[in-house]
């Protein structure tokens, strides 16, 4: 019956979004939440505020921006693409679908590309998990992220940040 695959899907969502809500709150940093967080508010992962959006505002390194980041199933991120304003403190919460471990690693391309322990990732993101990671973007870049877990980068695992001037 059709009903029952839409009822064990919305099951699931609100399990991944009650996991999300209780790992982003774990995941702050000692500091004030504020009373709201559009992206929660809105309830996809889609609706984070970029620059030019409506409610945008840039992070900082006492008060980082939140990107929500989902890695897999299969070899990809989304979003594959972050916009972000120069010099902005973003705080990555990564969250794995899938069974596969994933790891996310940050900071200028080359590095990234590389491999470099130049560059901050944090490792071993298991299914259902999310960790978080806090980077601060000083310069035009270009930014890069990545996945380099043995084959991952090679198929594809990797996302750009775009600096808005
Ligand atoms: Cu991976």
């Amino acid at each position: 019956m059709p009903a029952r695959g839409t009822s064990a899907r919305a099951v699931a969502m609100l399990a991944l979004a009650i996991s999300l809500a209780a790992c982003s709150t774990a995941g702050q940093p000692a500091g004030p939440m504020g009373p709201g967080i559009p992206g929660m508010m809105g309830g996809a992962l889609g609706d984070q505020a970029g620059p030019g959006s409506p409610g945008f505002v840039a992070g900082t390194t006492s008060a980082p921006r939140i990107v929500r980041i989902v890695a897999g199933p299969g070899y990809v991120f989304s979003p594959s693409e972050v916009p972000i304003v120069a010099g902005e403190t973003i705080t990555f919460e990564v969250t794995t679908m899938g069974p596969t471990v994933h790891e996310f690693m940050v900071g200028p391309a080359a590095d990234v590309s590389a491999d470099s322990d130049a560059a901050p990732e944090i490792a071993d993101i298991g299914m259902m998990e999310t960790k978080s990671l806090a980077y601060t973007f000083d310069g035009p870049g270009p930014f890069a992220f990545a996945c380099h877990e043995p084959g991952h980068f090679e198929a594809g695992m990797r996302g750009v940040i775009t600096v808005a001037s």
